[in-house]
């Protein structure tokens, strides 16, 4: 195996060697790069595998813990109890891997994670997010905006949302309990918003299956089911996608699932959330905190009745 000696590695490549050492693991994973990344010719890599750029939309806020963030998940097609998707993590195999991007766009392809990895440098995005169900984590997520991704394939002006389809393996997964594949959704002006993000690791590293590796949505003003994790398809369409929750309980998610302390979930009251490690509540934020940024993009819309 061939080892850059150090005076090979510019300074604009030096990292936090945790993340470093991350990012090749990321690259073993993700299919054998990691040699080409070590030849000398391959010297001004990709920008995808340049140091994580630390963003201005990352909260001051403590992180979670990583075992909180890694242990306690919802990924129903690995389990339905917080502690499922870690246990049985092995049964999806995150590599190779593929989403092909399609429906309305001039320019429809797959992309392998390699491909993706090089759209955008990888930043470090530390977001607030809060499940439905009424505990919120901050969590440090590694990627790009999801933006990036959409500029490649060149929407029609037809295309007015974004479906997100997870990966599923009857013979592996959860069978019943929801409709597979998993199926998330957003308008397209919210899938533009530089807020949301493509993951693809968390706490500097590789994202573990039961985040949804290998690439997951995050959107941090919206509730926690909206992220659609183990991404195998995004498609652009014209009509609003019917999500998978929005088939589980009509009543109860709606398609844009912002978090809003005034509209309180039939079970679950949304004005307060349980950070996860503390043990006095917290009020629950216009948007998760986010409204400054993305208050906009709903004027004129019933957040009562567009729960
Ligand atoms: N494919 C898929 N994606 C999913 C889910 C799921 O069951 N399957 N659960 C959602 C819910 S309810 C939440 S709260 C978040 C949890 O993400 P985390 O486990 O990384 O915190 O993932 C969302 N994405
Ligand atoms: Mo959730």
């Amino acid at each position: 195996m061939l080892i850059r000696r150090p005076d090979d590695i510019p300074p604009s490549e030096i990292a936090d060697p945790a993340v470093y050492r991350a990012r090749r693991r990321f690259m073993t994973q993700a299919g054998g790069l990691a040699l080409a990344t070590a030849l000398p010719a391959a010297r001004a890599a990709p920008a995808s595998l340049g140091p994580l750029t630390a963003s201005p939309l990352s909260t001051a806020e403590p992180a979670t813990s990583r075992r909180a963030v890694t242990g306690y998940n919802n990924f129903y097609e690995l389990g339905t109890d917080k502690a499922d998707p870690a246990e049985n993590a092995f049964r999806l195999r995150p590599a190779p891997w593929t989403v092909r991007v399609e429906g309305l766009v001039n320019k429809p392809r797959s992309f392998t994670i390699e491909e993706l990895l090089k759209l955008a440098p990888l930043e470090e995005r530390i977001y607030r997010m809060r499940c439905v169900e009424g505990w919120s984590m901050v969590i440090p997520w590694v990627g790009f905006p999801l933006a990036s991704l959409l500029r490649q394939v060149d929407p029609q002006g037809s295309a007015k949302y974004v479906e997100f389809v997870s990966h599923y393996d009857k013979a592996t997964m959860t069978r019943g309990v929801l409709d597979w594949p998993y199926l998330e959704g957003l308008r397209l002006d919210e899938a533009r918003h530089p807020l949301t993000l493509l993951a693809v690791g968390l706490f500097g590293e590789v994202l573990p299956v039961q985040n949804g590796a290998p690439i997951r949505l995050v959107v941090p003003w919206k509730y926690g089911f909206k992220g659609g994790k183990s991404i195998v398809a995004i498609r652009l369409v014209e009509k609003q996608p019917v999500t998978t929750w929005m088939k589980a309980g009509p009543s109860e998610y709606g398609f844009y699932a912002n978090v809003n302390p005034e509209v309180d979930h039939p079970r679950w009251s949304q004005a307060t959330e349980r950070r996860i490690g503390e043990f006095t509540k917290r009020r629950t934020l216009m948007f998760n905190g986010y409204a400054e940024q993305v208050a906009s993009l709903y004027g004129g819309l019933d957040l009562r009745r567009n729960f």
